[in-house]
């Protein structure tokens, strides 16, 4: 395999940044492509090129397949780099680039389609002995068969969309009385959504924790893992803190779970990064839940804990290098890393989505602080893209000393011009069951009451309309 020279960035906002920065390190060439909307953007700034690849709209600019491939082959890229969504879990789009002469920074096309498709995943995981929730072999097609599968495991038993993944097209029935009904409501939204109303069935685990394992893979047959990330703190499906290693994972634990990741990855002979999730049940058994074949947002936390740069050994691997750590036994833990998505949404209401100029940005610094953003004062978040403006990793030997570094830069952070979830997180990080690590699936729900939030978020960072302050 030739050595890659220069990578097409496919994505935009704090992702191409983060993939531009491991790009200039490694002495590698940098192509970002933006959208009309993203003009005075910061990932086509900080990259050597830029090329303007459509309208605002995703579909014309960022998903526009032969659009982005064109933008590589004319600036003479050798490799392209999804980031994370967009196309990043696109297999037609990883083939593309394979069959235009680029190198795909990520898994192979079949690892994606074989992932995508979570009824298949959960097949694959079943007969190569990873533990999976008790519940259907692969898709169920009739309610007769949904019936028995669920009298089998038990009910509650939740039916999910084999195309979705975070939630879409998920519905839980409690008892007989309403399977019938929520299967229909299930597959009719998988149709909609996903243009595949394929779906399965799990028994439904009450209160599960999230917890998910990094793994790199590579093309000499290595594979490791980095220990795990816990995103229980999550609303409607959208994680809102990571952290690694989970507060709930003991040392034997994450031996086991490790090792379960590890043979996921070698049944699809899987190379580049990846996300093996599990969902840990209050009795500590484990289960596997879905493959992720991107770099996910909270990344860094797990690179904050082991030193190792993810981004960059997605980059070795693509170019059939040895990873920097072979062998398991190379890979350390070190600390306690939590990551807050600081989003341009209004906690206060709802969350809703709160694009607009940012008057003034002012990230902390600091030992054990890492800011991953795309943002500068002036800076006009469009409405387009999704809400992610800024991650904040904190560092600490421990997790209370972590948790006491986050208070003091969520106090430092400020941003002025829309609100943010920043105000979420402080609240948080005072909060009881959050100080001891203990995180649930429903935890934002039980513990950050709209109105406990609207309460604290009075105090703690001062926002002024339009003035630094
Ligand atoms: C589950 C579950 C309980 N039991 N599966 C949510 C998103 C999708 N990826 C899978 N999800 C869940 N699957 C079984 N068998 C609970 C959830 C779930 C959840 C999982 C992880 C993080 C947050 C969650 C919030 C609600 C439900």
């Amino acid at each position: 395999m030739p050595p890659i020279r220069k990578i097409l960035i496919a994505n935009r906002g704090e992702v191409a940044l983060r993939i531009v920065r491991s790009c200039k390190e490694m002495g590698i060439g940098s192509v970002a492509v933006y959208s009309e909307a993203d003009r005075d953007s910061l990932h086509a700034r900080i990259a050597d090129e830029a090329i303007c690849i459509g309208p605002a709209q995703s579909s014309l600019s960022y998903l526009n397949m032969p659009g982005v491939i064109s933008a590589a082959l004319v600036s003479g890229c050798d490799a392209v780099h999804p980031g994370y969504g967009f196309l990043a879990e696109n297999a037609a789009f990883a083939r593309a680039c394979v069959d235009s002469g680029l190198v795909f920074i990520g898994p192979s096309a079949d690892s994606i389609e074989r992932m995508g498709d979570k009824s298949v995943a959960r097949s694959t995981m079943m007969a190569a002995g990873v533990p999976c929730v008790p519940g259907s072999e692969g898709a169920v097609e009739t309610y007769g068969e949904a019936l028995s599968f669920a009298r089998e495991v038990g009910f509650p038993v939740l039916i999910k969309a084999a195309a979705g993944g975070g939630g879409k097209g998920m519905r839980v029935a409690r008892d007989e009385s309403e399977l019938e009904a929520n299967m229909t409501a299930a597959k009719t939204e998988a149709a909609a959504a996903f243009g595949d109303d394929t779906v399965y069935i799990e028994k439904y685990l009450l209160r599960p924790r999230h917890v998910e394992f990094q793994v790199l893979a590579d093309s000499l047959g290595n594979a490791v893992h980095l220990f795990e990330r816990d995103c229980s703190v999550q609303r409607r499906h959208q994680k809102l803190i990571e952290e690694a290693p989970s507060p709930a994972v003991t040392p034997e634990l994450r031996q086991t779970m490790g090792e379960a990741a590890l043979k996921a990855v070698r049944a699809v002979g899987y190379e580049s990064a990846g996300t093996v999730e599990f969902l840990l049940d209050t009795d500590g058994r484990f289960y596997f839940m879905e493959m992720n074949t991107r770099v996910q947002v909270e990344h860094p936390v797990t690179e904050q804990v082991t030193g190792v740069d993810i981004i960059r050994e997605q980059i070795r691997i693509a170019s059939g290098e040895r990873m920097k750590h072979a062998e398991q036994s190379s890979v350390e833990l070190r600390g306690h890393a939590i990551e807050f998505r600081i989003n341009a949404e209004d906690p206060m209401h709802n969350f809703r989505p709160h694009p607009g100029r940012v008057e003034c940005f002012n990230p902390p610094g600091g030992f054990g602080v890492r800011v991953d953003s795309h943002l500068y004062g002036g800076y006009t978040v469009p409405q387009h893209y999704d809400s992610l403006l800024a991650k904040l990793i904190v560092w600490g030997e421990t997790r209370a000393e972590a948790v006491a570094r986050a208070r003091r830069a969520l106090d430092e952070f400020i941003i002025v011009g829309i609100p943010t979830t920043i105000a979420f997180h402080q609240f948080v990080v005072e909060e009881e069951h959050f100080k001891k690590g203990e995180v649930y699936t429903d935890y934002v729900d039980e513990h950050v009451s709209e109105s406990g939030l609207a309460d604290f978020a009075t105090g703690g960072q001062v926002v002024e309309e339009g003035r630094c302050v």
